[in-house]
């Protein structure tokens, strides 16, 4: 089987209703902004801009659609938002739970955190949610090239006894990358 995830982008949603209508399934990824969840679909799809990558946090809009073979992938703003109004905010805050209640297409959450600060509050209360609505998650420990390789597998385990569902990745390093695209792609295909 091949593992390349040629990835398209196909359209942003500012509010749930207008979200992409489709068929097929999709997986959502969501972190802190600056947790590299753009940089990861750049990675995946070996093109180097298609997501929004920066280094000010929260340039993306609320839902990004990208198309893979598949599937699809829905791109998420960092939580907290902190570069857009807060009445943008409060838009937002209203617009993110209906995704997550009621997209009959999503079949899993990939939860991105830096692996040198993991699993913060907002993450934390991301699960919360996800558990809440019976949603299956993964959680993607992002930057691995930052870390000691030790202490990228210390971490991993760590996380592995918490939630089962863990890898880490690296846009640095290939194999994380060819990794996390056969996954996507099993997922998607399932
Ligand atoms: N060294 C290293 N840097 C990375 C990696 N992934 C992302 N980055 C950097 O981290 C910064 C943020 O990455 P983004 O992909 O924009 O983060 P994001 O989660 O999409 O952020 P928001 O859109 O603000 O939510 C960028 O400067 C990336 O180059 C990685 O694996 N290794
Ligand atoms: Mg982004």
């Amino acid at each position: 089987m091949k593992f390349d995830l040629t990835f398209e982008f196909v359209s942003s949603a500012a509010v749930y209703d207008q979200c992409l209508e489709h068929i097929q399934k999709e997986i959502a990824f969501v972190g802190a902004s600056n947790a590299g969840k753009s940089s990861a679909i750049n990675a995946l799809s070996n093109k180097r801009k298609l997501a929004k990558v920066s280094k000010t946090p929260g340039k993306t809009k609320l839902f990004n659609f990208f198309k893979c073979p598949n599937g699809y992938i829905v791109d998420f703003p960092g939580y907290g938002f902190s570069k857009v109004s807060k009445l943008q905010k409060r838009e937002w805050a209203n617009e993110i739970p209906k995704y997550f209640q009621f997209r009959d297409n999503l079949i899993g959450v990939f939860i991105f955190t830096d692996i040198r600060h993991p699993m913060r509050e907002a993450d934390l209360h991301m699960v919360q949610m996800l558990i809440e609505l019976k949603l299956p998650f993964k959680v993607v420990l992002t930057k691995a090239d930052k870390v000691s390789e030790k202490k990228r597998i210390e971490t991993e385990s760590f996380f592995k006894k918490k939630y089962t569902d863990v890898i880490s990745l690296s846009t640095k390093n290939k194999e994380s990358i060819i990794n996390f695209r056969k996954e996507i792609n099993v997922l998607l295909s399932n």
